[in-house]
């Protein structure tokens, strides 16, 4: 894919040349004790809490290309600050943004597009306008509980976060290229570039129908400002109810298709074994040993505490998240007894099905261990697995979250 931008003005390899630069906080020094336990061992021992550019500290995984995770105490409301928000890149080359106010346009072209188009961010603003609060959850959230453990970037709990974002639906941008009859895939692609030729570069595609949706956005703001540099200022594409590897950042490419992308990415990457997990269908690239992954599965998570912690076993309060595929959530259950008797916790808010959907349960526990089992259900009727379902991604990872607590 190949488009009008001369891509190389847009990039700076600003973490070599610190454009973005970082600054390590003395938080750094106290890092581990907010990475996941139940990491291995290696992971949290090199993980530590460091603040990007414009980002509050965040848990390192690695610098280069970026991946830094939210920490628990940023996951405690249904929405999550953009200065917390999780960062997950797959390429070491990205854009400045000196660079992308001066140079970006967003093109769309292709085989099934009647015209090739070059939009500006004016272009955009100018299409109607909507809002909708979505979780952004990395395919590999929690990869690094899998057990066995699998290569990949050793994510814990936060490779995930939810925002207001506001832009034109990507039916209505697409409409200005013209979308003829024949189309079948969009091919997608951000302003990121690899710094090693060998890298194949991030463009990803997806089915014609889901670039429909009302709720696919092509996302100029995000929780009312303009879009962080680390989550893809200034135009992100936000697939609701889809993993985030088709929610491009810095997007500049709209590619309208006859024929499926066959890359890396499309076609050895981001797939899970057919059957193993419900989704939407991606027509042009399932096939019988294997699909992409698409819809966000039930899950679930206690924020109010990292596991460890000492409570009141005369009355504590466990309170977190559930969130699904936009489906709904049905209900989200609690267990003190391994998973013998339910309670129901109760659900807060809602901010739309695509949202984080609160919940909390006030316990009481004698003194001693108490493990805290939390299952969410959508209102779909999938519930949340007792052993995550083992793929060789380690994506997907739902497991009834049990939480080890110390009653006092
Ligand atoms: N341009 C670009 N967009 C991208 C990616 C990327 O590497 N480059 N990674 C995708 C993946 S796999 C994830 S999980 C999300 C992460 O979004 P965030 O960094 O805003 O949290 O961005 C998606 N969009
Ligand atoms: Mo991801």
């Amino acid at each position: 894919m190949t488009d009008g931008i001369q891509r190389r003005t847009l990039l700076r390899a600003s973490l070599i040349g610190g454009g973005m630069g970082l600054g390590v906080l003395p938080e750094a020094l106290a890092g581990g004790a907010a990475v996941n336990p139940a990491l291995p061992l290696g992971t949290r021992d090199e993980a530590v809490l460091e603040a990007l550019h414009d980002k509050k500290p965040l848990i390192k995984l690695s610098y280069r290309p970026p991946n830094y995770e939210t920490p628990l105490a940023a996951l405690r409301g249904p929405i999550t600050a953009n200065d917390a928000f999780f960062v997950r890149y797959h390429l070491a080359g990205l854009p400045d943004k000196a660079s992308l106010d001066r140079n970006w346009a967003l093109t769309i072209d292709g085989d099934a597009a009647a015209q090739k188009v070059k939009l500006s961010l004016a272009d955009l603003q100018r299409l109607p306008q909507h809002e909708i609060a979505a979780v952004c959850q990395c395919s590999g959230n929690r990869r690094g509980l899998s057990n066995p453990h699998v290569a990949g970037v050793e994510w814990g709990v936060g490779a995930m976060g939810c925002a207001v974002w506001r832009g034109p639906r990507l039916k209505d941008v697409l409409a200005l290229a013209g979308v003829q009859q024949e189309a079948k895939e969009i091919g997608l692609r951000g302003a990121d570039e690899a710094l090693m030729d060998a890298t194949p570069a991030f463009i990803k595609s997806m089915p014609v129908d889901r670039a429909f949706a009302p709720s696919t956005i092509v996302a100029l703001s995000m929780n009312g400002e303009a879009l962080p540099i680390w989550n893809g200022y200034p135009v992100r594409l936000v697939v609701a109810g889809w993993t985030a590897t088709y929610w491009l950042k810095h997007l500049t490419h709209l590619e309208i298709r006859r024929s499926k992308v066959d890359n890396f990415w499309m076609s050895t990457a981001y797939r899970v074994p057919t059957g193993m997990f419900p989704g939407s269908a991606f027509p042009t690239q399932d096939n019988d040993k294997t699909r992409p992954i698409t819809d966000i599965v039930i899950n679930s998570l206690a924020t109010s505490h990292l596991g460890g912690e000492q409570v009141k076993g005369a009355g504590f309060t466990v309170s977190g998240l559930a969130w699904n595929n936009g489906a709904g959530i049905a209900r989200v259950e609690i267990s003190t007894d391994d998973g013998q008797n339910w309670k129901t916790a109760t659900l807060g808010a809602s901010l739309g099905d695509f949202a984080f959907r609160p919940w909390s349960k006030s316990l009481t526990a004698p003194p001693g261990p108490v493990t805290v089992r939390i299952r969410a259900t959508s209102r779909d009727g999938s519930i949340q697995p007792e052993k995550a379902i083992f793929n060789g991604s380690g994506y997907h990872h739902n497991a009834i979250q049990a939480l080890s607590l110390t009653a006092v």
